[in-house]
């Protein structure tokens, strides 16, 4: 590995303690986000990812798929929720839902990411109606679903604990959960940026129980909106306080905001610098997540590619379907092919390893007969736009 060179030597303490494997504290990620010396904070991100995965980069075959824009939520920060009656709602018949998860098993998908908008009138059922009719048709694949904001909502509306939703949940087919609507913690910020989503506190219990009762899940920052340095080292040290309780956790993924078509529209959009300082910053703080993801839609597929040379080791993948990021005004393509996922990495000097939804290297050649051999090669089909407005 290169000479790690600072520039600023208020960095000097903090590159001795990730040498010597030490923990950081809120102080060290506060002095972390407020220097300018991308590249030394960039040469220890990497040198923590390195020694925890040498060169391997992972990418997965999935399919997102969000059942329906109707949101009750209205957070500010958000493009995609419409009220039921405004133009461009939609929900999907759950047999539309079932016709896109078999496609995408035609395509090799091995997880299919679902989350949606808080529905005023869709009862609970129809979500597990959703994750049985799933697993049933398409056994295989893993089912990534619901983010804690959705599992406190459905708690609400099933008038059901927090712990029966999630053992529902579990009991028709989901296998673990997103890391999506942790947002920023903080309460100030909360209160901007979507003051009817479950607070920071319920995020994490919410959290807490998935973990305690076996369902995995990862998590999100969102940064680049209103919140100040010591609000992203708090978030990210409340994370890394449940990891050490619950070891529930498998990715991070910080992910910057879109501010287009927003309430917040006035906001910049971030800087590769910042983004790729989130990536390194949240390598170096998280020292007890095993993987930190470069989301490429959210990040483009170049800062992405940078970003596995910065801390990140997986790149997520092939998606095929983006609404959340898109409504927001999002430049990428929606679908990127496993070859050029491939290229990317490798041309990052990394070497492309096919995960599953937990990190376990998926053999082409194990899977059962009829299966891709490598994943989808072709885009994917015409869109289906079967809508229902309910
Ligand atoms: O929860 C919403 C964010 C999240 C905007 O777990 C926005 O593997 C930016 O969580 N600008 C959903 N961000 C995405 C998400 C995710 C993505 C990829 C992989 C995984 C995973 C999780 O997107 C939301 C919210 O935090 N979001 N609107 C916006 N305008």
């Amino acid at each position: 590995m290169a000479e790690l060179i600072i520039d600023d030597l208020r960095l000097k303490p903090i590159a001795d303690k990730v040498l010597a494997g030490e923990r950081l504290n809120f102080d060290d990620g506060v002095t972390l986000y407020r220097s300018p010396d991308l590249l030394a904070i960039g040469w220890l991100g990497n040198y923590v990812r390195e020694k925890r995965h040498g060169n391997v980069c992972y990418f997965n075959i999935n399919r997102h798929i969000n059942p329906t824009n109707v949101c009750v939520a209205h957070c500010r920060l958000c493009a995609f929720g419409r009220s039921p009656d405004a133009p461009g709602a939609y929900t999907f018949a759950l047999e539309e839902i079932f016709e896109r998860a078999e496609q995408g098993v035609r395509e090799g998908a091995t997880e299919f990411h679902l989350v949606g908008g808080l529905h005023p009138d869709l009862p609970f059922q129809y979500f597990l109606d959703l994750m049985r009719g799933l697993k049933q048709r398409c056994p295989g694949v893993h089912l990534k679903a619901f983010t804690m904001v959705e599992v406190g909502y459905f708690s609400r509306i099933a008038k059901l604990s927090i712990r029966d939703t999630l053992l529902a949940l579990k009991e028709a087919g989901v296998d673990s959960l997103p890391g999506g609507g942790a947002e920023i913690f903080n309460p100030r910020v909360r209160k901007v940026i979507c003051d009817h989503k479950v607070s920071g506190q319920q995020w994490l219990n919410i959290a807490r129980t998935a973990h305690q009762l076996g369902l995995r899940s990862n998590a999100t920052m969102l940064y680049g909106h209103i919140e100040t340095e010591e609000e992203r080292v708090e978030h990210l040290l409340l994370l890394r306080e449940l990891q050490d309780e619950t070891h529930g956790f498998v990715a991070f993924i910080p992910l910057a905001f879109h501010p287009e078509n927003t309430a917040l529209s006035h906001l910049p959009k971030t800087s590769g610098f910042a983004d790729l300082k989130n990536i390194a910053v949240s390598r170096l703080l998280l020292d007890n997540f095993d993987h930190i993801k470069a989301y490429w839609i959210m990040l483009t597929p170049r800062i992405a590619q940078i970003a596995l040379r910065f801390g990140a080791n997986d790149i997520d993948g092939t998606v095929v379907e983006e609404k959340i990021y898109h409504d927001a005004g999002a430049t990428t393509p929606q679908f990127t092919p496993r070859a050029e996922l491939e290229r990317l990495i490798r041309e990052a000097g990394r070497v492309p390893v096919e995960r599953d939804t937990l990190y376990r290297p998926v053999d082409r050649s194990k899977l059962p007969p009829g299966a891709p051999s490598s994943g989808r090669e072709r885009g994917p089909r015409p869109d289906v736009t079967l809508t229902l407005n309910v």
